[in-house]
């Protein structure tokens, strides 16, 4: 399973300050710490509190790229601002995210192309998240014909079937596992999966335990990827089992650490 990093976002406020005060510090130092910690790729969101999207983007990626080699994935809903980002991207990078509106799909998928960037696509479309699984897949569906209209490979395309957090969004948990396992039989090859791990406990109390479970019964439904706290090793070795129980890494007595110290 492929962990983004989410650490480097404006949500946190530390971040928020760096950018404030164009201090690469904090950044890369979370940059460093998550590729440490085994993430596969680092999101890089400039948050909500941010005037100028587009150069703020930019520094992000630049200072990002100064203290670590893994890919970015481009989290923001201001496509000049991820157009940006990928114009200073040294590697292809992942662009996050479309949902599955016409106007939006043709303007990240050109830009897909044009960069050689993969992408997520979020089950959300015109009317916003759908409450039933069947309605996400309809629009998973939209993004996979529109991904292929575009000439990008289907499995550079993740779908998002959207966590929302469990104390007020309780009845979407069932729906997202279904809406997981139905994105498989959608193509062949099928597109691949991706989940905003930390959503799910918003507001909660018990946060780490949730977004550990959480993390368990999507691998089990079939998740590739999740923009994720790549720190949490207890989250990492609870992904490490899963993955195990799965039959999709083979057990050995040591499997939890031979997971953490992946090269992915
Ligand atoms: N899908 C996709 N991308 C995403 C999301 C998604 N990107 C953003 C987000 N959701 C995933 N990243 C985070 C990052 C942080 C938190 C949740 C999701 C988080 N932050 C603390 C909070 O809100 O309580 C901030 C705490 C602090 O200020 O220190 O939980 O769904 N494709």
């Amino acid at each position: 399973m492929i962990i983004i990093g989410e650490r480097i976002n404006g949500m946190f406020r530390d971040i928020a300050k760096a950018i404030r005060e164009k201090d690469p510090k904090p950044v890369q130092e979370w940059a460093r710490k998550q590729e440490e910690a085994g993430a596969g790729y680092l999101d890089i969101n400039v948050g909500p509190a941010v005037s100028d999207r587009v150069s703020a983007m930019k520094w992000l990626v630049e200072v990002t790229q100064e203290a670590s080699k893994i890919p970015l994935c481009l989290d923001s809903t201001d496509y000049d601002a991820i157009e940006a980002g990928l114009e200073v991207c040294k590697e292809p990078a992942m662009i996050n995210s479309v949902p599955a509106i016409p106007d939006k799909m043709d303007r990240v998928f050109t830009m897909a192309a044009k960069f050689n960037a993969e992408v997520i696509g979020l089950a959300m479309g015109e009317e916003g998240i759908p409450k039933d699984a069947e309605s996400r897949v309809a629009l998973a569906m939209e993004l996979v014909a529109n991904c292929d209209a575009y000439g990008i490979p289907i499995d550079s395309l993740y779908i998002d079937p959207l966590a929302l957090p469990c104390n007020v969004g309780q009845a979407h948990g069932p729906e997202v596992f279904e809406t997981l396992r139905q994105i498989k039989l959608l193509s062949d090859p099928p597109p691949k999966t991706a989940i905003g791990l930390s959503n799910i406990s918003q507001g909660t109390k018990e946060r780490e335990i949730i977004n550990r479970t959480f993390a368990a019964m999507c691998i089990a439904c079939g998740l590739d990827a999740a923009v994720a706290d790549a720190c949490d090793e207890e989250l990492v070795a609870t992904i490490a089992t899963a993955r195990v129980l799965m039959n999709l890494d083979i057990f050995c007595d040591s499997y939890a650490e031979v997971y953490r110290t992946r090269n992915l």
